[in-house]
């Protein structure tokens, strides 16, 4: 086992409130979208200890252990957010409504931090908008750049925000999609934000919420990449300290349950934030308890999740995943499997193919190779939030006697 290099915290990441509580120690986990590529079998197969805590002073969940960002989101980061269609169509459906909530004027800039291939930008740049984006993943950043985003290569940082600034550069709108979990000094981030944003600016983030966390019992995306699972009483705060107000917040189904932040620099509080916040008290957030549930529906799906694969192979079917998603590698690691139980995992992404799992080396095939000849008689959806959308376009699979196992929120298999 390599060890990454990493640091474990003694405060909390955003109040600074000393000793979180441990929620759950996972052990040594292999690294998320840490993919091997087997002509490089020299590269270390990291493992980590993974350790979920929270601090009971802001209510804000977290990690004890930050592992060397360069390590997760370096060279080799296989995540493309252009890849998933239904992914596409809802950054693409956000672009569309925020042109309509805030018009932009001629020169207006569209900045967003971990931009990843411009999914988000894209429909901005399309429409004629100054767009730039922010990412330190080589692939991405490419590809972004091939599509005419341009794009800084590197982490967002205040330090580089306000370089930014002494440029000239100003956000009329700053967007920030599922990053601001990733991030190891949070202060930072929201003070990058604020060296941006303009007078009236507005700064638009999606996040996991941590309620739709513990009660769709995603426990898998509990992996190093995140850092924070983030509650709404934390986050106000965590706004307000570094000058900026949230304004407003708006549930999505998106990733298993995310939040859209809306955040600028006029006072005012929106009644569905409001509300969401009365939801997150009357839930005692700030409490350890709050997880008991997501601990027990973690228990029984590992449990269930494993004794129906085994079954299944004891009868002799052949059994493989779909969706090589950075938060398989937690679902797997708990499952435990014995080796070759699951053949190969199928994806869709030209960035995941050929490369094998983390921890378990489970090679990942092209999804096209799910209809040739050696088609697996049950398909287990690591990629669950994209259940609806990978279901229809398996159909003919379903149709020729094919099952999908889904083991999140709870293990259910579909059939034709
Ligand atoms: P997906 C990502 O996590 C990355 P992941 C990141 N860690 C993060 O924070 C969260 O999102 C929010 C494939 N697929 O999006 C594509 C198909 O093959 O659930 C992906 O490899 N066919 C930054 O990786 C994977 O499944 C399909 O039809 O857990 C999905 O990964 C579809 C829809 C997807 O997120």
């Amino acid at each position: 086992m390599t060890r990454p290099p990493l640091s474990v915290i003694t405060a909390c990441r955003a109040c600074g409130a000393p000793d979180p509580v441990t929620i759950h120690a996972f052990g040594d986990t292999p690294l998320a979208d840490r993919l091997r590529d087997p002509a490089r079998p020299e590269t270390p197969d990291y493992r980590a200890p993974l350790t979920l805590c929270h601090c009971t002073a802001c209510g804000l969940g977290q990690l004890r252990e930050t592992v060397a960002p360069r390590i997760l989101f370096g060279a080799d980061y296989p995540y493309h957010s252009s890849v998933s269609p239904a992914l596409q169509a809802h950054f693409h459906a956000s672009a569309r409504a925020l042109m309509d909530r805030l018009p932009l004027a001629p020169g207006d800039l569209v900045m967003e931090a971990a931009s990843n291939d411009g999914v988000m930008l894209a429909p901005f740049h399309a429409a004629g908008h100054r767009v730039l984006g922010i990412d330190p993943a080589d692939g991405p950043v490419a590809h972004a750049r091939a599509r005419g985003i341009d794009t800084r290569h590197a982490f967002f940082t205040a330090a580089l925000a306000r370089e930014m600034a002494a440029e000239g550069l100003r956000a009329r709108i700053f967007l920030a999609n599922n990053v601001l979990a990733h991030v190891a000094d949070v202060t930072d981030f929201t003070a990058g934000i604020a060296a941006l944003l303009t007078p009236d600016g507005l700064a638009v983030l999606e996040v996991p919420w941590l309620l739709d966390l513990i009660d769709g019992g995603a426990f898998d995306t509990i992996y190093h990449q995140h850092l924070l699972y983030l509650s709404l009483t934390a986050l106000v705060p965590l706004f307000a300290r570094a000058g900026l107000v949230l304004n407003d917040a708006e549930p999505l189904a998106i990733h298993g349950g995310s939040l859209r932040l809306f955040v600028g620099r006029q006072p005012g509080q929106s009644p569905r934030l409001t509300a969401l916040l009365a939801r997150e008290a009357a839930r005692d957030i700030r409490s350890p308890d709050l997880y008991a549930p997501l601990l027990d529906r973690m228990g029984q799906i590992a449990q269930d999740t494993r004794a129906a694969l085994l079954r299944l192979k004891a009868q002799g079917a052949r059994l493989a995943g779909y969706g090589a998603a950075a938060k398989a590698t937690t679902l797997l690691h708990l499952l435990d499997l014995p080796p070759g139980t699951l053949r190969c995992i199928y994806d869709k992404s030209d960035w995941k193919q050929g490369l094998a799992m983390p921890g378990t080396d489970i090679p990942i095939r092209p999804a096209s190779a799910l209809h040739a000849d050696d088609t697996p008689d049950a398909l287990l959806l690591l990629a669950w939030n994209f259940a609806p959308e990978i279901i229809a376009q398996n159909a003919p699979y379903l149709a020729r006697g094919g099952r999908i196992l889904i083991p999140v929120p709870r293990l259910r298999e579909i059939t034709a």
